[in-house]
């Protein structure tokens, strides 16, 4: 078939080939110059020039009418300023398009071929140089001027009774969170981030929980490694060389080539000075003899005698790279409890902790509600990649940005029931989406979001649980697995033990 398509199309060319030839012949042979073409043939395109200029504007036009109403009307104060400002470009440029096309085939159909007229040479003209300078100039100006007036109208400040909502994005859902009675958002960190506090919302409790969490995964992993049973071979032959290069009254001690220690200071220089370097040795002082030094070391090789012979059932035999792996992960808790003992809190103007206005945070998933014409200022935080928090129908967006929290502000004026009507859809629902490519689930982040009276959205808020739901008794239920909230800081670390 493709075959058979092909072939017709090469016939045809050279069908039409011939076809130029026989003509030219003719023309030859009637004495006509080829390249002649008849005052007819130029009429002709000169009117099938504003046929087609006829054409293209009834297209434009059908396209406006069709397709011109692309989205509902703005459900926000700034988006109908918005709107305006979108139809202002579009009503110029729609001016423009159709002044500068009606000139280009217009001319074209008036300044068509000729034999009896000349051209006029006409190279330059200073007011027509001007007047295509200036007036650009000055309805670029405009449009520029009152984009700027609507941007600041939209980004300004929100005034200080403003309802503040936080939004919060991660690969790949929406979490939204209300500052409670208190007006103020609690501090938060990702450091603190588990399945049961995905915003990391730092109060005293949290901080003593995830210490207490943390103190216990290295506490698990040392004990692993103090049973593992190629560490204790290697700490035992390593305690009785020296005790019998000792013996020969010289030494040169401390070295530790497993990396079983924290103690990076390996007095080797001193000979009187042993640091054996071993965790539950440590800390031994200058100026022991001899004697203190061998004392302890045989000692410690009879307690792995001990374990060796009696503990047998407990020992653990690990690869070199299970030995790293668990080792790697002891020095990075350990990093993340400093840096969770680094956390400071700060006092609002109130006087309020900063550790302390978590507590009545509530945090919402899904669908979150506002009262309708009462501006909220909204942040947005974001966990993982930028996202951008698109609201569609209050011509709202916002990119949200690891580690910058970003803001602006609406006023939301029509109801969510109000729209319903509007649009003859009693299943619409105003939605906050993702409008960032930012991964495989990207397409699945969306909110909904519902305008409701003052009431409704009071009686909504009453329902949603504080964060800390009593004084001092943490939300999250207390045997809840291991956070792991280092997957969350350090996948690449991560995927390294696995
Ligand atoms: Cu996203």
């Amino acid at each position: 078939m493709q075959l058979l398509i092909l072939l017709v199309v090469i016939v045809g060319i050279v069908a039409i080939g011939q076809l130029a030839k026989v003509y030219e012949l003719s023309s030859r042979l009637s004495g006509r110059r080829e390249e002649e073409i008849t005052h007819a043939d130029t009429r002709m395109n000169a009117n099938l020039w504003l046929v087609f200029m006829v054409g293209f504007f009834a297209s434009v036009i059908y396209l406006y009418v069709a397709y011109g109403d692309y989205a509902p009307p703005p459900a926000s104060e700034h988006g109908v300023a918005l709107d305006w400002l979108m139809s202002f470009n579009i009503w110029i440029i729609t001016a423009v398009f159709f002044l500068v096309n009606f000139l280009l085939f217009g001319f074209a159909y008036k300044y068509a071929y000729d034999k009896n007229r000349k051209a006029t040479f006409f190279p330059h003209d200073n007011r027509l140089e001007l007047i295509w300078t200036v007036i650009p100039s000055i309805v670029l100006a405009v449009i520029i001027i009152y984009g700027l007036q609507t941007w600041n109208a939209m980004t300004g400040d929100a005034s200080a009774e403003a309802l503040k909502v936080e939004v919060y994005s991660k690969q790949f859902d929406w979490t939204a969170r209300y500052p409670g009675k208190d007006g103020e958002f609690g501090q938060s960190n990702y450091n603190l981030i588990t399945p049961m506090n995905p915003l990391g919302i730092i109060t005293s409790e949290g901080v003593e929980d995830a210490m207490a969490e943390i103190e216990q995964q290295i506490a698990t992993l040392e004990n692993d490694l103090a049973m593992e049973k190629g560490l204790l071979l290697a700490e035992r032959a390593r305690l009785a060389a020296s005790i019998a290069t000792d013996d020969h009254g010289h030494g040169d001690h401390g070295h530790d080539d497993h990396g079983h220690d924290d103690h990076a200071d390996h007095g080797d220089d001193d000979h009187a000075d042993h640091d054996h370097g071993h965790d539950d040795h440590a800390d031994h002082d200058h100026g022991h003899g001899t004697s203190d030094w061998k004392a302890v070391m045989e000692e410690r090789i009879a307690e792995i005698d001990h374990i060796l012979a009696h503990n047998a059932d407990q020992l653990l035999i690990l690869t070199d790279a299970q030995i790293e792996a668990k080792q790697d992960k002891v020095k990075r808790l350990m990093r993340h409890r400093q840096r969770i003992a680094e956390l400071e809190s700060f006092s609002f103007e109130s006087g309020l902790n900063s550790f302390d206005s978590g507590r009545d945070d509530q945090v919402v998933k899904g669908e979150f509600h506002l009262p309708v014409g009462e501006e909220v200022e909204f942040v947005f935080r974001s966990r993982d990649v930028i996202h951008s928090a698109f609201m569609p129908h209050f011509r709202a967006q916002m990119n949200t940005v690891p580690g910058v929290p970003t803001r602006f502000k609406m006023t939301p004026t029509i109801t969510t029931d109000s729209m319903r009507v509007i649009l003859d859809d009693p299943d619409f629902n105003y939605v906050l989406l993702c409008n960032k490519v930012c991964g495989a689930a990207h397409f699945n982040m969306k909110m909904d979001v519902i305008i409701e009276s003052r009431e409704e959205y009071e009686a909504w808020l009453e329902q949603q649980d504080a964060f800390l739901v009593d004084e001092g008794a943490p939300s999250a239920p207390e045997n809840e697995p291991a956070p792991s909230a280092d997957v969350v800081i350090e996948g690449g670390e991560m995927a390294m033990i696995h």
